[in-house]
């Protein structure tokens, strides 16, 4: 891959040249260029974690995940992840300014916290292959949110004998909620029936 000089000092030395009897100065100008020829390097004791909840999103920061490089402007440092054929880039300034977020968006995830994993490659340069980059890991944690109403099952009817009682099993009336344990689940009467109740 070609690389950008870039002119970081410039310098000069004099020099003086001389017959034995006559001498003649000059002053020579001296350029040191650098060449950006050193990879970004993953910040790994920052290496990190980050937290949202169940369909919530959570703004990535440099405390989550941070590279450094020796002979580039950090700010500038690219991020891509790669998704099948689709490649996302920003770079670590985004991250500095705060816009870059991690949407949760597969649904429904129970009553447990459940794990993603996000690999990042880090280059110094937007043209470099994302095969070149180094790798960066985040792991994300999805905190469960109580956002999904319970379904009732279907039961048997109650069978009642007149003038007397029969208890509602649960093989009569059964609820099951994907994100609240059971034990939680409560019933209310909201019509009371016509023959009674007690
Ligand atoms: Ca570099
Ligand atoms: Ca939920
Ligand atoms: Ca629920």
């Amino acid at each position: 891959m070609q690389r950008l000089l870039t002119i970081i000092h410039e310098d000069s030395f004099g020099l003086s040249v001389s017959d034995g009897e006559r001498s003649a100065t000059t002053s020579v100008a001296v350029r040191v260029a650098l060449v950006d020829d050193e990879r970004p390097v993953p910040l790994r004791q920052r290496r990190g974690r980050a937290e949202v909840d169940e369909a919530g999103s959570v703004v990535l920061t440099s405390a989550n995940i941070a590279a450094t490089d020796n002979d580039t402007n950090d700010g500038n440092l690219v991020f891509s992840i790669v998704r099948g054929e689709q490649t996302t880039h920003f770079r670590q300034r985004d991250l500095w300014a705060k816009v870059v977020t991690y949407r949760h968006k597969d649904g429904e995830i129970g009553t447990k916290a459940k794990r993603d994993m996000v690999t990042f490659a880090v280059t110094d340069d937007i043209a470099a292959p994302v095969s070149e980059g180094s790798v960066l890991g985040l792991n994300i944690t999805v905190r469960p949110v109580d956002n999904s109403a319970p379904r009732v099952l279907p039961g048997g009817p109650l069978f009642v004998k007149e003038a007397s009682k029969a208890t509602i099993t649960t093989e009569v009336l059964t609820a099951h909620d994907v994100d609240t344990s059971d034990d939680e689940l409560v019933f209310v009467i909201s019509k009371q029936p016509r023959w009674g109740f007690h």
